[in-house]
């Protein structure tokens, strides 16, 4: 992987920001092409030509081939890294966890985040099982880490870049991280090994 990498992305968005962080890690040259969801860039023709599902993030490689889904591209760009474990049986907790939190976690913080912080939405407007969701999500991981230092495996994998991304921002979908004081300490050891400082609020900016 040392030929230079396209990133089409959106900085507020942890989807995106789970590749950035990535390659940051392994230091992989590449260009970040800042492109933000819910403006109409996302559903330009051009983009749409590299990704029809209208969403970022989006890798283009060296050679031209695309591949889009968050997920889909850490895999990818940490295969044979110290991300990846060696065994199959914990490669396999590492997907779990990554399928988990694409299907049960980001569906609910995300996007109580992005309707709450970023639309506006009041809360009164927002699907009450978003909360109920987050917040089993966020136990469920409370649970875990009050066992083990790495969510899914006992050494710091994709599976921790990908759940770091919506659990770091959760106080913006409205739910209270110093409820769940595993959960912020895992945050913390994430962000050390990411090199990242504590977060810090993405300013609101509602779409026109
Ligand atoms: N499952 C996808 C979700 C990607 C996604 O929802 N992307 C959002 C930003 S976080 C997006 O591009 N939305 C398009 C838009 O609102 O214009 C992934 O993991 O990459």
């Amino acid at each position: 992987m040392n030929s230079k990498l396209t990133i089409y992305g959106d900085m507020r968005s942890g989807n995106c920001l789970k590749v950035k962080w990535v390659v940051d890690f392994l230091r992989l040259p590449y260009q970040w092409i800042e492109t933000r969801a819910g403006t109409g860039a996302t559903k330009d023709p051009a983009f749409l030509t590299l990704n029809p599902q209208g969403q970022v993030p989006v890798l283009v490689l060296g050679d031209g081939r695309v591949l889009a889904q968050s997920n889909a591209i850490v895999l990818h760009l940490a295969e044979a890294t110290p991300l990846t474990p060696d065994d199959s049986y914990e490669r396999a907790r590492m997907w779990e966890a990554m399928f988990w939190e694409q299907y049960s976690h980001e569906p609910a913080i995300a996007v109580r985040r992005w309707r709450l912080h970023f639309l506006g939405m009041p809360e009164t407007d927002l699907d009450p099982s978003l909360l109920d969701r987050g917040r089993l999500a966020l136990e469920l991981m409370e649970d875990k880490l009050a066992t083990q230092a790495w969510i899914a495996c006992n050494i710091f994998t994709c599976a921790d870049i990908a759940l770091l991304a919506y659990t770091r921002m959760a106080n913006e979908g409205g739910f209270n991280l110093a409820s769940y004081p595993h959960v912020s300490r895992w945050i913390t050891r994430c962000e050390s090994r990411l090199a990242l400082g504590p977060y810090v609020s993405a300013p609101r900016q509602i779409p026109v």
